[in-house]
């Protein structure tokens, strides 16, 4: 196993990661930021350092601090979280370089991944079902744009190949509007990423967003461990997710999760992974891969029994996968609220002094938060405080677990979104299954 592991993040992932290296004796150091000294998993690591000030750009994005970090304690790998330098394939290279084993993809794979063209392209070789798109950069060539959008039907919708989680991205009715849009998206992009690349794809107008978790070795060896349905959002953040996802065509399914472990195999990935799809009318359409660890991860632990970061701290240390896919089975439903330190009905972030704490429990629920009451939320980071996951045999039973759970749960002295993941896991529509990603912004405006 490693010999030692450098936590490059905070708050709850940090404290997850953390509990997987004590299960497998793994020493650990903490980096953390000035204000964040205090952190649960500061204090339980078996050592920390300071990186630097509170704004993640001097500590948490800060790749010279973190890797100077991981000299000084003689540390032999590194493991990035999510957010902040999770999929930066510089980092993974640096941290490479220095010697010391990123735990994660190669610096290679996550580069293609974060092109969303080399992307689509590489998972079309492999077989993935992909949107209808120019599959590739649009070029100077307006005819030929203007040719290729008409062949995919209109409304299309421009994305930035350096964008991705909902940046850069812009919506074309017809065809009137198609060049100048795809000018400011350009001029946008450039500005935003530094890449003026642009490619169209048929815009959906009703899907859901589901994603497949998978774990490969880079050894060979690729599993997928079912799907995850993330409709559920705001402003490109995901509230609340389960597993597996509600009402999908099971042929569909079963086909889109074995064309990813393939994928997995045909571009040599390595470690923990997610394929994000669109699913309208019964198919599933590819849009972007995550090559990290995600916040919803737990959802998909409860319903396999995989312990997705120790799968991933194994596979870092050069193990094989210790498992087949058909020692894969999904079993009951799981799902996860997120806990964030906002006011319910503005969503500004509250930070502050938690006053007081007191995390739901019993059978099938599990709270993956840092809090611990005295705790002062700082200002300058996500406001993700918890994650509430109920597991049950049923989608019903799950949901009657997480209705009590956040019932029960107490957190004083900032505001949280409690009040509306109370409002979500009653809500009729949400009950029956199968909302799309508009339904919790429709229902907020409307209310
Ligand atoms: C789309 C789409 C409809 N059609 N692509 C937004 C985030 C980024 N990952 C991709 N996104 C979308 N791509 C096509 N061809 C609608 C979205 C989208 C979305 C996707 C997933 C979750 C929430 C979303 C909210 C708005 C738009």
């Amino acid at each position: 196993m490693l010999e030692k592991l450098v936590i490059a993040n905070r708050g709850e992932i940090a404290l997850r990661i953390l509990r997987a290296c004590k299960e497998l004796d793994i020493p650990t150091v903490a980096v953390h930021s000035k204000v964040d000294a205090d952190l649960m998993h500061v204090r339980l690591a078996d050592e920390a350092v300071c990186i630097g000030p509170n704004p993640s750009s001097k500590s948490y994005l800060h790749i010279p601090a973190i890797i100077a970090a991981a000299e000084i304690t003689d540390a032999a790998a590194i493991h990035p979280g999510y957010g902040f330098l999770a999929e930066n394939a510089d980092f993974a290279e640096q941290v490479e370089r220095s010697g010391f084993v990123f735990v994660g993809p190669s610096a290679d794979v996550i580069r293609m991944m974060g092109d969303k063209v080399s992307a689509i392209k590489s998972m079309q070789a492999a077989g993935v079902p992909t949107v209808p798109g120019s599959d590739g950069p649009i070029t100077q060539d307006n005819d030929r744009t203007l040719r290729i959008a008409n062949d995919i039907g209109y409304p299309v919708i421009i994305k930035a190949a350096a964008g991705g989680g909902g940046r850069g991205m812009r919506v074309v009715n017809e065809e009137s509007e198609l060049l100048n849009s795809i000018d400011l998206t350009r001029s946008e992009a450039m500005a935003a990423f530094g890449d003026a690349t642009v490619y169209l794809e048929k815009f959906l107008q009703n899907p859901r967003h589901i994603e497949i978790q998978v774990l490969a070795d880079g050894k060979g060896h690729a599993v997928h461990l079912g799907d995850r349905d993330c409709s559920l959002q705001r402003r490109h953040q995901k509230v609340l997710e389960e597993a597996p996802a509600p009402n999908i065509d099971q042929d569909a399914r079963a086909e889109v999760a074995a064309s990813c472990a393939q994928a997995c195999l045909d571009i040599g990935y390595r470690g923990a992974g997610t394929f994000e799809f669109l699913y309208e009318d019964g198919r599933f359409y590819f849009i972007e891969m995550n090559t990290r660890v995600q916040v919803e991860h737990p959802v998909t632990e409860m319903v396999t029994g995989i312990d997705i970061v120790r799968e991933q701290l194994s596979i870092a240390a050069g193990n094989s996968l210790s498992f087949t896919q058909d020692d894969v089975s999904i079993t009951g439903h799981s799902i996860e609220c997120r806990i964030n330190a906002e006011d319910p009905e503005t969503f500004m972030p509250s930070p502050g002094k938690v006053e007081q704490y007191h995390p739901p429990g019993g059978s099938g629920v599990r709270v993956d938060s840092h809090l611990y009451s005295g705790y002062s939320v700082p200002p300058y980071y996500d406001s993700l405080v918890a994650k509430v996951i109920t597991t049950a045999n049923t989608r019903e039973a799950a949901l009657k677990r997480m209705r009590n759970a956040l019932e029960e749960m107490v957190v004083q002295g900032i505001r949280t979104n409690i009040p509306l993941q109370q409002m979500l896991v009653t809500d009729e529509g949400f009950l029956k299954g199968s909302v799309n990603i508009h339904y919790l912004e429709k229902k907020l405006g409307l209310s």
